[in-house]
């Protein structure tokens, strides 16, 4: 008999929950990027080996909500962390507890609670960036909070199921151990992908999702927010893809004096398409899609 099951990546946002499961996944089935709000779906990322399924659940960083897209979500985020068998709650090393580490860590043991089956880890990531006195005193630190939130909620027990790992995304340490005790809670089931499947991410999404990469990756302040890239055009030898901003200041930051930016993204978003392929960008404005619904169901959040 097989064994496989969801496991849900939870945290605030660019704590580096897409970069541990692109490790976790040993594949890139996410973006990733150094502001905040990359990730804006669950997006399923699946690693078979001997045996046994995991299917991780990436999704968008909470936080408190501005806009219309950032309740959708948080939403998503929130919808991610029900009927799965492991939650991951991710925190990172390098700074201090916040607010929405500790929403986080209640949705950790309110999942938990929920689920006597559900197996809660916590997870302090970048190690890479402290020395090992401050990844010690973080575990500390979240497992007093965790106690805490469990005794607050009437269910001390449920704390003492939490294990907690520390990692880091960027070298990958850690994350071997990670892999393994997850490996080890799955139950018995069918596989709930195809042994070949790395991501529910379709093909002309994956080309948006490289362009977007590339476009947030170079932008900054409220610019990477105001992307959204669709593909209106894939064929095996070529694609188009529409960035979709939110004013006529940002349409010509991303395009660049003389189209150098809109260049330099097309470069790198290509060099992950298959050879040959020919990719064409536009930068279109939609305004304020953000906070208009009609937008935001046309684009799918
Ligand atoms: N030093 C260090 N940086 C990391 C690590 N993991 C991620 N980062 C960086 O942190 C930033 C955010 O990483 P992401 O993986 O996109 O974070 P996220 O939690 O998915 O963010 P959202 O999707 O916005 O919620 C990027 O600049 C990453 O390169 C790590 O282990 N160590
Ligand atoms: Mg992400």
């Amino acid at each position: 008999m097989t064994r496989a099951g969801l496991v849900a990546v939870l945290g605030r946002p660019n704590v580096g929950k897409s970069t541990l499961v692109n490790a976790l996944t040993r594949a890139k089935v996410s973006i990733t990027a150094a502001s905040p709000n990359t990730t804006r779906r669950a997006v399923r990322g699946v690693l078979t080996e001997g045996g046994v399924q995991l299917v991780f659940v990436d999704t968008p960083g909470l936080h408190r909500a501005q806009t219309s897209l950032g309740h959708r979500l948080n939403e998503a985020a929130r919808h991610a962390a029900s009927d799965v068998d492991a939650v991951v709650a991710v925190i990172e090393a390098p700074q201090v507890l916040g607010p929405g580490d500790r929403a986080t860590l209640a949705l950790l043991v309110r999942a938990a609670d929920a689920s006597a089956d559900l197996v809660p880890v916590v997870v302090v990531n970048k190690t890479d960036r402290v020395g090992r006195a401050t990844v010690a005193e973080q575990l500390l630190t979240a497992t007093r909070v965790v106690e805490e939130l469990a005794a607050t909620a009437g269910v001390p027990a449920v704390a003492e199921r939490v294990e907690y790992f520390a990692t880091s995304g960027r070298t990958r340490a850690g994350v071997d151990a990670l892999r393994a005790h997850l490996r080890a809670a799955m139950p018995e089931s069918p596989y709930l992908f195809d042994a070949e499947e790395v991501s529910d991410v379709e093909p002309s999404e994956w080309v948006a999702e490289l362009v977007r990469e590339q476009v947030v990756r170079r932008t900054r302040e409220e610019l990477p927010h105001a992307v959204h890239c669709r593909v209106t055009e894939l064929t095996e030898r070529r694609a188009r893809v529409e960035i979709v901003v939110e004013r006529p200041s940002q349409r010509a930051i991303v395009i660049g004096k003389g189209g150098q930016s809109l260049r330099a993204i097309g470069t790198a978003a290509r060099q992950q398409l298959p050879d040959g392929m020919y990719l064409e960008l536009r930068v279109v404005v939609e305004p304020d899609w953000q906070r208009r619904d009609d937008a935001l169901d046309r684009f799918g959040y």
